[in-house]
C-alpha cells in the first residue's frame, strides 16, 4: 500500500526513468515514488548506461520507452572538489545533460525535470534569490565549471520547450542533505563533511574540531525527502519553460550548523574554524514563495534532519569505510 496522494500527470503505469537513482537526490525521490505506490522504474547503475556516452543513452531512450525523467544524474562535489576539479565538473555536467535532454526530446518522454542548484546563481544575488537572478551577474568562482553547464542544462530544457513544446522543466535547489550523501572528507559538502568530522571527534575523545572557514557564510539546507515531495509536486503541476527554486527559505550561519551539529553528533570540545579554507559565497537563500504557491512546504527542521541523517549514516556505515570507497561520482546536485 502506497503513501495518499492524487498524481494525474505521473501516472502509475508510467515507466519513470530516476537517472542518479543511488545518490542523495535519486535516491530520495525512489524511496517516494515508490511510498506513493509507483513500480514502473527504470533504473540503471553507471556500468548499466553510461550517461556520458550519447549513444548509449540515445539507445536506452529507444529501447526503454520511458514517460518521464528526473535529472538526478551530475557530478557533484562541495566547494574545495569542486573548485580543484572545474574541467571535470563542466565537462561531465555538460555531457550528462546534453545527452538525456536531447535523446528524451527525440524518445517522446512526456515531461522532464532537470535539477540545477543555487550555487549557479551569481556570487552576490539578491537575498533572497528571486528565479530572475539567474545570469544577473559574475558567478562564484569556486564553482563556476559546475555552474556553467548546468546553466547550460537549465537553458536547454527551456530551449526544448519553446522551441518543440517538450515539457522539460527544471527546479533549482538550494544544498541538500540526507541518506546516500557523500561523507568523503574532503569531496563532500558541508554537512556530511562536517559530520563525520565531528563523529570522529566525538567518538576519538577529541578536545577540538576543526571547521572550514570562517564560519560566517550562510547557507539554507534541505532535507532530501522533503526535496523529493517538491520535485513531484512540480513534475505534477508546472507547465512552463522554467524553473522554480527549492529550498526553505532560512539559511544559518557556518557556525551556527557547526553547533547545531556538535549537539547532534554529541561533541562536546571546542570548535575551531579553519580561515586558510575557502569559505565560498557568502549567503545563497532562495526565494520560494513560487514552489510553495504549488501546495509544497518542507516538513523537516535542521536539526530534525541532522538527525535523521546521522542516524542514516551510523546505520550504513557511512563513517567507517575508507573516505575513498565512500566516493559518489553520479549523487545528484
Ligand atoms: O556544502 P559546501 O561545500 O558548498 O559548503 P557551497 C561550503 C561552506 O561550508 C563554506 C564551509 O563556507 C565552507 O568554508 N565548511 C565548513 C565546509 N566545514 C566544511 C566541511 O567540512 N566541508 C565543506 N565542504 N565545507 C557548493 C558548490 O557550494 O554548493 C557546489 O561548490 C554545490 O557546486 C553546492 O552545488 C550545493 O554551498 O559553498
Amino acid at each position: 500500500m502506497g503513501s495518499l496522494r492524487v498524481f494525474s500527470t505521473l501516472t502509475h503505469d508510467a515507466r519513470i526513468f530516476v537517472a542518479g537513482h543511488k545518490g542523495l537526490v535519486g535516491s530520495a525521490i525512489v524511496r517516494r515514488l515508490t511510498s506513493y505506490g509507483f513500480s514502473n522504474l527504470v533504473l540503471k547503475t553507471r556500468a548499466e548506461l553510461d550517461l556520458l556516452d550519447q549513444a548509449a543513452v540515445r539507445d536506452f531512450f529507444r529501447e526503454e520507452k520511458i514517460d518521464f525523467v528526473f535529472v538526478c544524474a551530475a557530478k557533484v562535489g562541495g566547494i574545495l572538489h569542486n573548485s580543484r576539479h572545474q574541467a571535470d565538473f563542466i565537462y561531465e555536467n555538460l555531457m550528462i545533460s546534453a545527452n538525456i535532454i536531447q535523446a528524451a526530446a527525440l524518445y517522446d518522454v512526456k515531461k522532464l525535470l532537470y535539477l540545477g542548484s543555487s550555487c549557479i546563481y551569481p556570487k552576490f544575488s539578491p537575498q533572497p534569490i528571486p528565479e530572475e537572478a539567474l545570469l544577473s551577474g559574475p558567478l562564484e568562482p569556486t564553482n563556476e565549471g559546475y555552474a556553467i553547464a548546468k546553466i547550460a542544462g537549465l537553458k536547454m530544457c527551456e530551449k526544448f520547450y519553446t522551441q518543440y513544446g517538450k515539457c522539460f522543466v527544471s527546479v533549482m535547489p538550494t544544498n541538500m542533505y540526507g541518506p546516500n550523501d557523500n561523507f568523503h572528507p574532503d569531496h563532500s559538502h558541508v554537512i556530511p563533511g562536517m559530520m563525520r568530522r565531528f563523529h570522529e571527534a566525538a567518538r576519538g575523545g577529541a578536545s577540538s574540531v576543526t571547521v572550514w572557514g570562517t564560519g560566517s557564510p550562510r547557507r539554507e539546507f534541505l532535507y532530501s525527502d522533503d526535496f523529493a515531495e517538491a520535485a513531484l509536486t512540480v513534475m505534477e503541476s508546472y507547465n512552463e519553460p522554467g524553473f522554480l527554486n527549492v529550498g526553505t527559505g532560512e539559511d544559518v550561519t557556518i557556525c551556527e550548523l557547526a553547533f547545531t551539529m556538535a549537539k547532534v553528533v554529541g561533541f562536546k570540545g571546542e570548535i575551531i574554524f579553519d580561515s586558510s579554507k575557502p569559505d565560498g559565497t557568502p549567503r545563497k537563500v532562495l526565494d520560494v514563495s513560487k514552489v510553495k504557491s504549488l501546495g509544497w512546504e518542507p516538513q523537516i527542521s535542521l536539526e530534525v534532519g541532522l538527525r535523521l541523517a546521522y542516524e542514516w549514516a551510523l546505520g550504513a556505515d557511512a563513517f567507517s569505510l575508507s573516505p575513498e570507497s565512500r566516493v559518489v561520482q553520479v549523487p545528484g546536485v
